[in-house]
C-alpha cells in the first residue's frame, strides 16, 4: 500500500488534496502540519481516516520521523503571502526555505519515491510577455517569491545530486473552499467572499486592473495527483494555472452579478511587491502531465461562494 504524506495538509490547499487522495483510495494518508495557518477543522469529516501529526517543518528531526516509510510526499506547508513576507521576512524565510530543505533532505534520506513541491507563480515577477512560460527567466519581486523559487531550485538539485524524484508545480492564485478570509494576509478571493456575504464593499489595492490566473483548488489537487505518478517529469517544474487571466475589478463585478447585489469596491494604495499581470502557459503541463483544468473562473467562484454561504 502506498503511503502519502501531505505537509501543510490541514491548510486550505492541503486539505483539498487530502480529500482527493482519500477519494482515490489507494493508500494511507499522513498529514504533517503545525496548525499555524492550517486548522484541524479543515479536515473535520475525514479526521478519522488520516494520521495527523503536529509537526513543524523547521524541526528536522520531527520531519525525518514524520516522512519515514512514505512513498510520496506532497510538500505544501508554507507561510504564503507576498505582504506577510515583507512584514516578517525571517519567519517566512525559515519556513519556506529552511523548512523546504528539511522536507527534501528527510525525503531523500528516507528513500521517498517522489516529492511534489508547491511553488508559486510569484517567481516570474513582471514579465514582458504573457502568458508566462516555464522557460522564462524568473524575476522575483518579494521575499516570498524568492523563497518559493529557492524551493524549486532545491527540489531540482535534490533530483540531480541526490537522486530524489521531485516535481515542482508553480501554483497560480489558487482559490476555493476553506481558504481562510480572517487574516490581513488572506488571499483576495476569500476576502471578497466574506465581504459579499456580509454585504460590505471590499478594498481593492491599486486600480483593480491587475490580472491573475485564478485557479480552482480542486484543479490544483487533481494536478498534484498526476504529478505524483507521471513518468518523465522528475526534476522538472510546471505551471499549475488555469491558462486565463481576469482582473480584480472583473472578479468583483462577477461576484456581485452572481449574488445579485451592487457594492462598489473601495480603492486603496497599490501593494508593495505586487505583480501586475499573471497568466500561465499550460502547454507543458498539458503535454507531460495530461492536465486540463476542469473549472472556468465563473464555475469555480460559484462553487466557492456556495461553500462560504453554507458556513
Ligand atoms: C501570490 C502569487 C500566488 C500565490 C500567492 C500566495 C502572484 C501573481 N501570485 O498571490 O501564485 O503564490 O501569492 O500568497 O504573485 N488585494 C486586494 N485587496 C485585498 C487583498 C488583496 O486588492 O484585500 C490584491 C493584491 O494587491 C493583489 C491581488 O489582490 O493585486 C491578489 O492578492 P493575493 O494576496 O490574493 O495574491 P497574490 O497575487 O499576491
Amino acid at each position: 500500500m502506498t503511503t502519502y504524506v501531505v505537509t501543510g495538509g490541514a491548510g486550505f490547499i492541503g486539505s483539498c488534496l487530502v480529500r482527493a487522495l482519500l477519494a482515490q483510495g489507494d493508500g494511507a494518508v499522513r498529514v504533517i502540519d503545525n496548525l499555524l495557518t492550517g486548522s484541524e477543522k479543515n479536515l473535520e469529516e475525514v479526521r478519522s481516516r488520516i494520521d495527523l501529526q503536529r509537526v513543524d517543518i523547521r524541526d528536522y528531526d520531527a520531519v525525518a520521523g514524520a516522512v519515514r516509510g512514505a512513498d510520496v510526499v506532497f510538500h505544501l506547508a508554507a507561510i504564503p503571502s507576498v505582504p506577510r513576507s515583507i512584514d516578517s521576512p525571517a519567519l517566512s524565510h525559515e519556513v519556506n526555505i529552511d523548512g523546504t530543505f528539511n522536507v527534501l533532505r528527510a525525503s531523500a534520506e528516507s528513500k521517498v519515491r517522489r516529492v511534489v513541491y508547491s511553488g508559486s507563480s510569484s517567481a516570474y515577477g513582471d514579465t514582458e510577455v504573457l502568458p508566462k512560460v516555464e522557460t522564462m527567466a524568473p524575476r522575483p519581486k518579494s521575499p516570498y517569491a524568492v523563497q518559493k523559487l529557492t524551493g524549486e531550485y532545491y527540489a531540482s538539485v535534490f533530483h540531480s545530486c541526490f537522486g530524489l524524484e521531485t516535481v515542482s508545480l508553480r501554483f497560480f492564485n489558487v482559490y476555493g473552499e476553506r481558504q481562510d478570509p480572517s487574516s490581513p494576509y488572506s488571499g483576495v478571493i476569500s476576502v471578497f467572499m466574506r465581504a459579499l456575504i456580509e454585504r460590505r464593499s471590499p478594498t481593492i489595492f491599486g486600480d483593480g486592473e491587475q490580472t491573475r490566473d485564478w485557479t480552482y483548488v480542486e484543479d490544483v489537487a487533481a494536478l498534484c495527483l498526476k504529478a505524483a505518478s507521471a513518468g518523465g517529469v522528475a526534476g522538472k517544474m510546471y505551471n499549475a494555472g488555469n491558462g486565463e487571466r481576469c482582473s480584480l475589478n472583473r472578479v468583483w463585478e462577477l461576484l456581485q452579478k452572481i449574488e445579485g447585489v451592487s457594492l462598489p469596491a473601495k480603492y486603496g494604495a497599490p501593494r508593495e511587491g505586487d505583480v501586475r499581470d499573471s497568466q500561465a502557459d499550460c502547454t507543458a503541463v498539458r503535454r507531460d502531465l495530461r492536465h486540463q483544468p476542469q473549472y472556468t473562473v465563473e464555475q469555480g467562484l460559484r462553487r466557492t461562494l456556495a461553500w462560504y454561504r453554507a458556513q
